[in-house]
């Protein structure tokens, strides 16, 4: 199967990193989503990275849908399949939200500051504010988010804090000490380590 992605899209890393824990082989074609001759760009009606191609030609869009799919393949089970889904899928929603916070703020800065309008801007930094105030709330401690096993939920969520980091730089870490451990738990893992954003 082929993965079409960009470097720095925090969704396609989520989905790099759970084909890297459950062990699958693919071809990794970087692409970004802005170039019209991109074959991203003819293969998603919605052109948007990342998306995945079969080995029969059938497509997966939407991050989200793409991971759901992958778990079905050989591998780890990155999802479980009973009382615990709703919370791992919780914390992957949680964190694509703070993605889609970060980048919606991201996008109103590169406006240029005389058409920036500070209300939008300020909306997205408190959504991650919340965010991360919620996360905090629900982390039980310990070495991953959900019971004694890494899920997909410290994928969703440790990829989620990191691209704060990458776009929106900030003291969060002052404010939630245990997060800020488990994170750094986390990033050690070699999918993590090999999947860092580059411009
Ligand atoms: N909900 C989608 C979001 C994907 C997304 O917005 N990708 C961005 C890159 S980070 C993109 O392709 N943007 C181009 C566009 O929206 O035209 C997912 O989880 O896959």
């Amino acid at each position: 199967m082929k993965l079409y992605a960009s470097l720095t899209s925090p969704y396609a890393r989520k989905v790099r990193i759970c084909l890297i824990e459950k062990g699958l082989d693919y071809e990794f074609i970087v692409e970004l989503p802005s170039d019209p001759a991109a074959t991203v760009v003819r293969l998603n009606p919605l052109g948007k990275v990342p998306l995945l191609q079969c080995d029969d030609g059938e497509v997966v869009f939407n991050s989200p849908m793409i991971v759901e799919y992958i778990d079905t393949l050989e591998g780890v089970a990155l999802i479980p399949t009973a009382a615990k889904r709703l919370y791992v899928q919780r914390w992957h929603a949680l964190g694509d939200g703070i993605i889609d916070a970060v980048v919606a703020r991201m996008l109103e800065l590169r406006r240029g500051t005389e058409h920036q309008d500070a209300a939008v801007i300020q909306k997205q930094e408190a959504k991650v504010g919340a965010a991360l105030s919620f996360a905090d709330g629900h982390y039980q401690g310990g070495e991953f988010l959900e019971s004694a096993q890494f899920s997909l939920a410290d994928i969703a969520l440790a990829v989620a804090l990191e691209y704060i980091d990458f776009r929106y730089p900030h003291d969060w870490r002052l404010n939630y000490p245990r997060l800020t451990q488990w994170l750094s738990n986390i990033r050690q893992r070699p999918s993590f380590q090999t999947t860092v954003a580059q411009e």
